[in-house]
């Protein structure tokens, strides 16, 4: 027994002085079990299990003492790190964790602590709101729009969008007594005061007043918008001195007001609605000039994608296609129907369908897309003719409130969505061939635009088409019209 256990503390000297002698000295306790496997071992094995042993040998010859220390500490840790299985990049801060803490882990167990990121030395600057409801709207659409109206045309503007339930809705205005006519909570108007009654006409003292309270009218829209708000719109009517000299700066501070919110890309997410003045208000050069300044203004914005979307309303084509409105209905009638339009898409985008669904991010990224945006709607009464809801998709577009002159195949994308009768979707035949041609031809017109369907039932015994266009380039036809008019004063 002594003799025995002497051999073995022997061997165990010796193993500790050379790994190889510590395998040997490893492998003979062990012989006893191991008796048949060995037996089982063939020549060729034995002789690869020889070459791999030599190979090792090489390998150890050149490690530096120092370096075998940190070795046999390694092969340890490589025991447990295997076990774990992290990635690669994480494996060192995994052992480094795992030798402070000591986790015991079963097989197969996640380390979190392995995925512990270290803290960036700029995170505690990052802008961070808590999150605040502000004012709640009372629609449910796929976005959440907050509204800045300017000058008595945008106030009246957003004002139809309050109608309809967006809440998140304020008017500024250099006078109070537009102010006053709006049926909008007292707290979401703000009066730039600067001491007359209005701007004239004078653009300079619209883009003042905004200037000198930006900081209130900031303060205000995070007040009135809280935190929940994916897209802020700013209207106004070009040819004012208000509106029109204030929009470029209200835009800014939306988009402010974006950046505090954490609204990534605000260029994407904040947009404009921009009326342009009817032929008779433009014969004055004033009106004239104003609007072309800011529709040019407005309209390079939105090419460089610095707003998205710009809607123009062309108060001039309104004016023909329903000539003998009262004047009591005149504007209001114009607005609702424009937020009416507008809304349609919002809604329409937030409800699934059991046929195709035009979905969410369809509808956001043409209302991302930058450059301008126009929408329609018709209604088909022979929708079971093959051209004719094709050609209701076109006339459509045409017939729009929003402004015309558009070159439809500068689109980059557009939505088409058809909305039909429960009994016609379920009785008529060859309805959703007609459907799809016009779709098609919706692509052809512009210029293979990325065009989003969606199909949709209601309780009404009719078929109607909403098209919205986004993307486009501006309408430079219109805008020229407008400069004629300025240079033709100034002669
Ligand atoms: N669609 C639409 N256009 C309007 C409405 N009110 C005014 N406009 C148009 O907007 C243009 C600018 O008018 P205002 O909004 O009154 O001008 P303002 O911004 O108040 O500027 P100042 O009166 O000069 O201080 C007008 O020339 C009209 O063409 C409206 O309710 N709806
Ligand atoms: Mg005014």
């Amino acid at each position: 027994m002594k003799m025995a256990k002497r051999k073995v503390t022997s061997r165990r000297r010796a193993a500790r002085k050379s790994p190889a002698s510590k395998a040997k000295a490893t492998r003979k306790p062990t012989t006893k079990k191991r008796t048949t496997t060995k037996k089982r071992v063939t020549p060729k094995a034995k002789a690869g299990r020889k070459s791999t042993t030599k190979k090792r040998t090489t390998t150890k010859k050149t490690v530096t003492p120092k370096a075998k220390a940190t070795r046999k500490s390694t092969t340890k840790k490589r025991t447990t790190t295997r076990k774990t299985a992290t990635p690669r990049a994480a494996r060192k801060p995994a052992r480094r964790v795992a030798r402070r803490r000591k986790p015991v882990r079963h097989k197969g167990e996640f380390d979190f602590n392995a995925w512990l990121l270290p803290r960036l030395e700029l995170e505690k600057y990052e802008l961070h709101a808590e999150p605040e409801t502000g004012v709640r709207d009372k629609i449910k659409g796929s976005t959440r729009y907050a509204w800045m109206g300017a000058g008595q045309c945008g106030g009246r503007i957003v004002q139809s969008f309050y109608d309809l339930g967006y809440r998140k809705v304020l008017a500024v205005n250099t006078t109070h007594h537009d102010l006053d006519l709006l049926d909008i909570p007292k707290e979401q108007k703000f009066l730039m005061d600067i001491g007359a009654k209005g701007a004239g006409k004078d653009m300079g003292r619209g883009k003042n007043a905004v200037l000198q309270y930006q900081q209130e009218i900031l303060h205000l829209t995070r007040q009135t918008f809280g935190t929940e708000v994916d897209h802020i719109m700013v209207c106004v009517g070009a040819g004012g001195g208000t509106g029109g000299g204030s929009a470029a700066d209200l835009i800014e501070i939306a988009k402010r007001y974006a950046r505090y919110i954490g609204i990534s890309e605000p260029d994407r997410r904040v947009g404009a609605i921009m009326t342009l003045p009817a032929i008779g208000e433009a014969s004055s050069p004033k009106v004239a000039e104003n609007a072309w300044k800011l529709a040019t203004e407005l309209s390079e914005m939105a090419a460089a994608r610095q707003i998205s979307p710009l809607i123009f309303i062309d108060n001039d084509k309104i004016n023909k296609m329903y000539s003998g409105m009262t004047v009591k209905s005149f504007w209001p009638s114009i607005n609702s129907t424009v937020a009416g339009l507008f809304d349609i898409f919002n809604r329409l985008s937030a409800l699934s369908s059991r046929y195709t669904s035009f979905d969410p991010v369809d509808y956001h990224s043409i209302m991302e897309a930058g450059g301008c945006a126009i929408m329609g709607l018709t209604t088909v009464p022979k929708f079971r003719d093959k051209y004719a809801i094709s050609d209701a998709v076109k006339n459509n577009l045409a017939k729009t409130l929003l402004a015309g002159g558009f070159d439809l195949a500068t689109a980059k994308i557009a939505g088409c969505i058809v909305v039909a009768g429960r009994k016609l979707i379920e009785r008529v035949k060859g309805l959703q061939e007609n459907i799809d041609y016009a779709f098609d031809n919706l692509s052809e017109i512009t210029g293979d635009a990325t065009i989003h369907r969606g199909i949709y039932e209601d309780g009404r015994d009719c078929l109607r088409v909403y098209t919205i266009i986004g993307g486009l380039a501006p309408c430079t036809s219109r805008l020229e019209e407008l400069r004629t008019r300025v240079a033709a004063k100034a002669r």
